[in-house]
């Protein structure tokens, strides 16, 4: 059985649920499809380097699959394309979940997966914006996503484009004392352009965020810098949506998405422990994770 998340767990100040569902049936099937792919692809890809992140891919799954197949205005044949938006995985060490989205989206051929973290391969263990069309930003040095998508959402406004910039957190990556400095910015600059993701899965490299620099109230926190902030279920593909709907409807200033999620979500054995932050594995473990996650997607739709 897989982990569920409560509800409860999501600040009452900015709880957000949409109050009816915003995708078709057929959409959210079809984005349910997508994200049991990259979730399949992430276990094939750490499995074949035998490292690398599986946990916190695994987190973000469902927030990288609405943003790339129904959110992002992009062409993946023109990565360099002035007017797309931006992503920017500022927890760097999530690679896997982006590539996986990228080649689905058909930036570069799925084959290439299997070349996780192998010399000269593209697809370094953290994202490489010079190696590999796609990636917005080199990451991987935690704390500076948000900066990066600051500057990104102020050139656009300069150069009067409506592109608009999604930055991705971790929740333990936000203990960065630079995370803080951005967050001003934001603000400051009224980027309502931008709009920030934390994934709020409540683990870090080597423990729980409450033991190692508790992080409550994130949300508050947030707002009291002047962000606009919604708490959502992290693995609800509505909810994801509509947040990010709501986010481009407010002006002014930029949005925060608390998305509550479980580490490792899909993956019983690798749901909310902190071993499998950044351990790979092994070919049986591989195996019976697959088996856990199910057919999905394309296997699914050839079966
Ligand atoms: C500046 C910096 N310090 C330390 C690390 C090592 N590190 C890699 S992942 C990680 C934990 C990140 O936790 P979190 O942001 O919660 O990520 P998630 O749970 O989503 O995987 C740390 C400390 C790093 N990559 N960058
Ligand atoms: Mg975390």
């Amino acid at each position: 059985m897989s982990t569920q998340l409560s509800t409860q767990l999501l600040d009452p100040e900015y709880a957000f649920r949409p109050a009816q569902p915003v995708l078709s049936a057929e959409e959210r099937n079809r984005l349910q499809g997508i994200a049991l792919t990259l979730r399949r692809d992430i276990i094939e890809m750490t499995a074949a380097a035998q490292s690398g992140h599986p946990g916190g891919s695994l987190s973000a799954a469902d927030i990288v699959t609405c943003l790339y197949f129904s959110i992002l205005r992009h062409r993946p044949q023109d990565p360099h394309w002035p007017d797309r938006d931006r992503f920017v995985l500022s927890k760097g060490h999530a690679a896997p979940v982006l590539y996986a989205a990228l080649a689905e989206a058909g930036y570069f051929p799925r084959e290439q997966l299997q070349t996780l973290r192998r010399l000269h391969s593209p697809l370094q263990g953290h994202p490489d914006m010079r190696k590999l069309p796609g990636v917005e930003a080199s990451t991987g040095s935690l704390g500076q996503g948000l900066s990066i998508g600051n500057g990104m959402a102020l050139a656009g406004k300069l150069d009067g484009r409506d592109y608009r910039v999604y930055v991705l957190m971790g929740d333990g990556e936000i203990q960065e004392g630079m995370v803080w400095e951005a967050a001003m910015t934001s603000v400051h600059r009224h980027l309502d352009n931008l709009t920030a993701f934390v994934d709020y899965n409540q683990l870090q490299i080597d423990g729980r965020v409450t033991d190692i620099k508790s992080l409550t109230h994130v949300g508050r926190r947030f707002a009291a810098f002047g962000w606009h902030v919604l708490e959502i279920d992290g693995h609800d593909l509505d909810a994801i949506h509509a947040a990010v709907q709501d986010a481009q409807r407010t002006k002014g200033r930029p949005t925060l998405i608390v998305a509550h999620t479980i580490k490792g979500k899909g993956v019983p054995f690798m749901e909310d422990q902190v071993e499998w932050h950044g351990t790979a594995p092994k070919p049986d473990q591989a195996k019976e994770a697959l088996a856990q996650l199910g057919a999905g997607g394309k296997e699914a739709a050839q079966a």
